[in-house]
């Protein structure tokens, strides 16, 4: 077993040792608010070494009030994306601990789990308010039941690096620096690892009192959002140990978001916000999508989709005047060319990817979605070098998966490229066992004797391709080939080379693609039957384009 090279760098951090680095550094340090895992990200590549989730905010993403109206775990959730999405530490602002002693050390334990550093919890009842509602009005907990709620999370940590900050409220409660510093004492000698020190008024008048009796018994923390014009300078040499910026990432979004929605609802178009707004690669970008893609390359297995060929560039004339200005292809049967039929089979069968060899007024094969190649020699030439135009074009785009062909005048049922599907094997062929129907009518078809002839036993025995042609006596024959073939993806490579050769021959000018498979036995390949029994149909003549009414 080799060992991990040691790489020079030490180790990274706890996140809670991280947070005590930030308590106790000696400078004066911020936590940004973040409220979810999105805005957590944007501080933290903003530069902040610590968040503040801040119980204002994260009720107002939830569009509730600061009042205890989302639930505890409701907090709890949002905090384990804001966590996973960031390496800096967490300071919850846990408001009043959500009840008593017991709620503290649930709560201590579950944040724990979930990777946040530190909780602050501050000195009223709940449902607490928020401190700069009606502050005057709002009610401190007893020193005593607040300290049992302090003692007991601190028991309750598991890491001994993990922080309680406690947050005194006698200020925003009207009690003045007498109340705040017993309080505090009090506190402290519970097990707080932290004061934060609250204050409403619009100067710092109050935190600046309470630190410079406090002095150094304990780091102290503030949030200036009221006392916002007062210089970051003053805060620094009073010795605080963290200023919170406490909601500052919700109230911007709050004005953007405003401003957006109103342009959009007034101006009922994206042109004047597009500039203003980020782009959707930058979304793309803070969610990490690049990496699931680096990951799905390193995980998935490369399944390259399935393709299919259908050849259809003759005109089809013994369907007399339908054929004028179409080739049988675009012969509508139900409302639908054939070649509609053929594609939705293959569609259903999970292959898009279908390219359509034109040959005979090529203007009007013109349905949606497909690849269209032409052989403009299609009226002295046939199937094999049709084939070859598409394979020849197909070997100039991205990596293959299997492929199917087959013809633009025979529909199936979709069932009979799902059974070609099933078989592992490089070529494959649908062969219909109801074949005397076709000699009986006498038309041409292309016939095939097979290792041995469709029976019950067939279903689970390897059958394969003996010889393939019209010229296969009737007691040679098993079946006669729909005209469905599947190449695999690893069979490609000398499908479309075989294909290429006998193409280049002058005497397979008018080549079929049965010579093709005969060529393929020849060569030692096998080629794997499939018996079917009917469900397929081969548009010849008129009476053909009548059966495929009741057929499609
Ligand atoms: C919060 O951000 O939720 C706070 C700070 O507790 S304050 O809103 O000022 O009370
Ligand atoms: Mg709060």
């Amino acid at each position: 077993m080799s060992a991990i090279p040691d790489s020079g760098f030490e180790q990274p951090q706890k996140k809670t040792t991280r947070f005590r680095q930030l308590l106790d550094s000696g400078e004066l340090e911020f936590l940004l608010e973040a409220h979810n895992g999105i805005t957590a990200k944007i501080g933290e590549e903003a530069g902040f070494k610590g968040l503040w989730a801040g119980g204002l905010c994260m009720s107002a993403q939830y569009g509730v009030r600061d009042s205890n109206e989302a639930s505890w775990t409701q907090v709890l959730e949002m905090l384990e994306f804001m966590a996973d999405a960031t390496s800096v530490p967490i300071l919850l602002d846990g408001d009043t601990g959500y009840g008593n002693f017991n709620n503290v050390r649930r709560l201590v334990r579950k944040l724990e789990q979930r990777g946040i550093a530190a909780v602050c919890i501050e000195d009223k009842l709940y449902p607490k308010t928020n401190s700069f509602i009606d502050g005057n009005k709002q009610q401190l907990a007893e020193i005593d039941e607040f300290c049992s709620r302090i003692k007991a999370g601190k028991d309750a940590q598991a890491d001994d690096e993990f922080a309680i900050i406690t947050r005194v409220e006698a200020f925003i409660a009207g009690w003045g620096l007498g109340e705040a510093l017993k309080r505090a004492e009090a506190y402290h000698a519970a097990g707080s690892d932290g004061i934060l020190i609250h204050s409403a008024l619009n100067t710092p008048a109050e935190v600046l009192a309470f630190k410079q009796e406090w002095a150094d018994r304990s780091p102290v923390l503030i949030v200036p959002t009221k006392y916002y014009a007062t210089p970051t300078e003053v805060l620094r040499e009073a010795g605080f140990s963290i200023a919170i910026w406490a909601n500052h990432m919700l109230r911007a979004a709050i004005t953007t978001m405003q401003e957006c929605a109103e342009t959009l609802a007034r101006e009922q178009n994206l042109r004047s916000i597009e500039d203003r707004v980020a782009s959707v690669k930058e979304i793309f970008r803070l969610q990490g999508a690049s990496e699931l893609q680096a990951a799905e390359e390193r995980y998935l297995p490369k399944d390259t989709p399935a393709q299919a060929i259908i050849l259809a560039a003759s005109r089809g004339a013994a369907l007399g005047t339908l054929t004028d200005e179409r080739p049988k292809t675009m012969v509508e049967v139900r409302g639908q060319p054939l070649l509609g039929h053929i594609v939705t089979a293959y569609n259903a069968s999970g292959i898009k990817d279908i390219t359509v060899v034109r040959g005979y007024r090529p203007e009007a094969v013109n349905l949606p979605a497909l690849k269209y190649v032409d052989n403009p020699d299609f009226a002295d030439t046939s199937e094999l070098l049709s084939l070859d135009c598409a394979l020849k074009t197909a070997a100039e785009g991205e990596a293959h998966g299997d492929l199917y062909i087959s013809f633009g005048d025979v529909i199936f049922k979709r069932y009979i490229l799902d059974g070609l599907a099933e078989l592992a094997a490089d070529f494959v062929i649908a062969v219909d066992t109801d074949w005397s129907e076709s000699v009986n009518r006498g038309r041409a078809a292309d016939y095939v004797r097979c290792s041995e002839p469709y029976s019950r036993h067939t279903f689970y025995r390897e059958v394969n391709l003996e010889a393939a042609g019209e010229k296969l006596g009737d007691d040679e024959i098993h079946g006669e080939w729909m005209g469905v073939l599947r190449v695999s993806a690893s069979g490609l490579a000398l499908f479309t080379a075989l294909v290429g050769e006998l193409a280049a021959q002058p005497e397979n000018r008018c080549g079929k693609l049965h010579q093709v498979l005969d060529e393929l036995v020849r060569r030692g390949q096998t080629v794997r039957v499939v018996y079917t029994t009917g469900h397929w149909l081969d548009v010849d003549s008129l009476d053909d384009v009548l059966a495929a009414g009741s057929f499609a």
